[in-house]
């Protein structure tokens, strides 16, 4: 469930330097083939020294990218001008900056990602037009930041026709708004905090358009922009995969060297070593929450000792090219569940699984969660731990899924209605304190024809699944 709010914030404040861009590199063409996705997939566990490549392929397209834009564009009215901004970067101290993170529906529309650029669109005689403006290169910058892009070198490697650079961009803007019949203006505004807190770039640049051409009506595109993004096309949907396949071997790196009286970032570690080794970022904060931990829903201090006869909760994924996956696993430290808590952790998978198994086009998104809460509680009063099904509030905490995409918690309505190629995941979970047992299971799935197929379903899930991997794979 990834911390909510809190990460939401993280993610806004912490941002990341550029776009990497990942050029074919040496090993990529025998490798290439094994896998849909077209990329050198390393064994789960390799050693440093074995290191052939990162996945070497982008696997978004420039035609992919042309395509939202084309489909944003068609949005607008006429006679309109749109302005969707990529971000700044934040000073962390000195001259170091928050690795940066761009707004993703900037990113989406450009597959570009440097701090400050602009994206403009504009609206006339009925035909859509856009233009990308980003910083001029800067001798002294490059010293230490290396080579920036050229407004040449950008062209081909986006496939946009129009890139100029930021210092020209008053200018555009006031000669487009001379011509008099301008009407409309489009910004991508996300701001989770009202009136609390300075202005962005976006904000600004509205305030002051308003104040020019007072006659403008101002339209904030960001939930047009995340109903474009709510279905994936082919190629995010492998970036979604290759996300969930590496917080598989992620997962799985933990349970071969999970082992009581480990710290809870120790294990961690193992999962890191798997993300970084395959070129994938972190979908979010992980949480490795150990015993009563697991209680803590926003745990992240994972620095907690993993006692023998505890159960550890996972909430973790990878990113790849900011697609995300998010996972929960909640498993025995020792390797073995006690008879108490694989009663308690089926309750738990069971209500999982009435999820996935009404999880497909047409269905409300919200009224799954429903489901799996009346399966839940329905188990609950078999154990005689609640008598009527309201009192699960007791134990269950939180809503069970979302949408996921270039955010973990993406755009998207609760309460939307499904439609094949959505990704999004359900999480249900239960809380029992008093006896220090915290239970959440998570998958990401992505919405078929006529169901949902569970991208995570490597990750061992099942009681069985679990104990026989620890089993066999963990080291000595
Ligand atoms: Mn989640």
């Amino acid at each position: 469930m990834c911390q909510k709010g809190r990460c939401f914030w993280r993610r806004k404040v912490l941002q990341r330097v550029g776009f990497v861009d990942f050029p074919p590199g040496p090993g990529y063409n025998e490798a290439m083939g094994n896998l849909p996705w077209g990329g050198i997939l390393l064994c789960p566990g390799a050693k440093p020294g074995n290191l052939k490549s990162r996945w070497d392929v982008k696997m978004l397209s420039k035609e992919f990218y042309k395509s939202r834009r084309e489909a944003y564009g068609a949005l607008l009215e006429n006679y309109s001008l749109s302005a969707v901004f990529c971000g700044e970067e934040i000073i962390r101290v000195n001259d170091e900056a928050y690795p940066f993170e761009p707004y993703r529906n900037f990113l989406y529309l450009t597959g570009y990602a440097k701090p400050k650029a602009v994206y403009m669109g504009y609206k006339t005689n009925g035909a859509y037009r856009d233009i990308l403006f980003i910083e001029r290169p800067d001798e002294r910058r490059e010293l230490y930041e290396g080579k920036m892009a050229s407004t040449d070198s950008l062209k081909e490697e986006l496939g946009m026709e129009d890139i100029r650079y930021l210092d020209k961009m008053p200018e555009f803007v006031s000669r487009l708004m001379f011509r008099g019949d301008m009407k409309n203006l489009y910004v991508d505004l996300c701001k989770w905090d009202g009136f609390e807190g300075p202005q962005d770039t976006a904000e600004r640049f509205v305030a002051q358009m308003r104040e020019k051409f007072p006659y403008l009506t101002v339209h904030n595109t960001y939930n047009d922009l995340g109903l474009l993004r709510s279905r994936k096309s082919k190629e995010e949907i492998e970036a979604h995969r290759k996300a969930c396949k590496v917080t598989e071997y992620g997962v799985k790196n933990m349970l071969r060297h999970m082992k009581p009286g480990m710290r809870e970032y120790a294990l961690e570690a193992y999962f890191d070593f798997e993300l970084k080794t395959h070129g994938c970022d972190h979908a979010f904060t992980t949480i490795a929450a150990a015993g009563k931990n697991a209680c803590t829903l926003h745990y992240s201090e994972n620095n907690s000792v993993m006692g023998e006869g505890d159960m550890i909760l996972f909430d973790l994924g990878a990113a790849e090219e900011y697609y995300c996956a998010d996972v929960s696993r909640t498993y025995p430290v020792s390797g073995v569940f006690t008879p108490r808590q694989k009663e308690l952790y089926q309750v738990v998978l069971k209500g999982l699984e009435a999820g996935l198994a009404i999880s497909k086009p047409g269905q409300r998104k919200d009224l799954i969660q429903e489901e799996s809460k009346r399966v839940m509680a329905e188990e609950l009063m078999k154990l005689g731990m609640i008598q009527k099904p309201e009192e699960i509030a007791r134990y269950y905490k939180h809503g069970s899924g979302h949408f996921i995409g270039l955010y973990t918690h993406d755009v998207g309505d609760d309460a939307a209605i499904l439609e094949e190629d959505m990704v999004f995941t359900l999480e249900p979970g239960l809380y029992f304190e008093e006896e220090g047992i915290g239970i959440r299971i998570e998958d990401t799935l992505l919405v078929t024809k006529d169901g949902c197929e569970v991208l995570s379903a490597g990750i061992p899930k099942t009681v069985e699944e679990i104990e026989a991997y620890i089993r066999e794979n963990r080291e000595a």
